[in-house]
């Protein structure tokens, strides 16, 4: 059976675990896998990171990598579109959001959640690098209902883990969430959050959350 090694602390952890979820895929989880640059931990996952998959043929990392190999290893209920142009904007979509928005946020999240100092100059570098994939991303998101279109895509399994991650992250860093101009974005995570395979994750998440605040008190998540 597949396993998902990671930690549900995660927005990449969960946005392959709500696929899973979505899917119906058997699965096992490992959720206590932590990233690391020790050389028998990357021997699993060449960067160090999490998520990554076990699978009967070997390990898969990269979470967007995972969730194409689901697609294509469990098609009964697919979170793709079937025509090759309506996949390509889901997959738009997804870069967008992961390389220009969340991605460029995470620069913050040493400083705003985990103490390190927050200097001036990568402040402005995010706030000005995030402004232009906010654009992007306000530009593609469709919202109709779903992030991405009519159907539930793997847009959606990415965005409801990272959008709320990002208008945190801003708001601490900034004292202004960078998503609030797009007034769609919180009736669409309500929307998506009702979904019991996404309040399932979010509900795990939390309890992860308290469990790290009770093992480390001064942590902001
Ligand atoms: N592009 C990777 C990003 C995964 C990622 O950044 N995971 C974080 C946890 S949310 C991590 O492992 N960070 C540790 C590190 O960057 O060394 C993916 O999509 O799987």
């Amino acid at each position: 059976m597949i396993k998902l090694c990671g930690f549900r602390l995660s927005n990449y952890h969960n946005k392959v675990l709500v696929a899973l979820l979505e899917k119906g895929v058997l699965f096992e989880e490992d959720a206590s896998v932590r990233p690391s640059q020790a050389e028998e931990y990357l021997a699993k996952s060449p960067m160090g990171k999490v998520p990554y998959l076990e699978t009967p043929q070997g390990r898969l990392c990269e979470s967007s990598v995972i969730l194409e190999y689901l697609e294509d290893a469990y098609p009964e209920r697919p979170l793709l579109p079937k025509a090759p142009f309506a996949r390509g904007k889901v997959r738009e979509l997804l870069a967008v959001l992961e390389l220009h928005v969340e991605l460029v946020a995470r620069r913050l999240y040493p400083g705003v959640f985990f103490g390190a100092a927050l200097d001036e100059a990568t402040k402005q570098s995010v706030e000005r690098d995030l402004a232009k994939g906010v654009r992007a991303f306000r530009a593609l998101a469709r919202f109709a209902p779903f992030v991405a279109g009519s159907e539930l895509t793997i847009a959606d399994c990415a965005a409801a883990q990272h959008l709320p991650l990002v208008s945190l992250a801003t708001r601490l860093a900034f004292g202004r969430d960078v998503l609030a101009d797009i007034p769609q974005v919180k009736p669409y995570l309500a929307m998506i959050e009702a979904r019991p395979a996404f309040a399932q994750v979010k509900a795990w998440r939390k309890e992860a959350q308290e469990a790290a605040k009770a093992e480390r008190p001064g942590a902001a998540r």
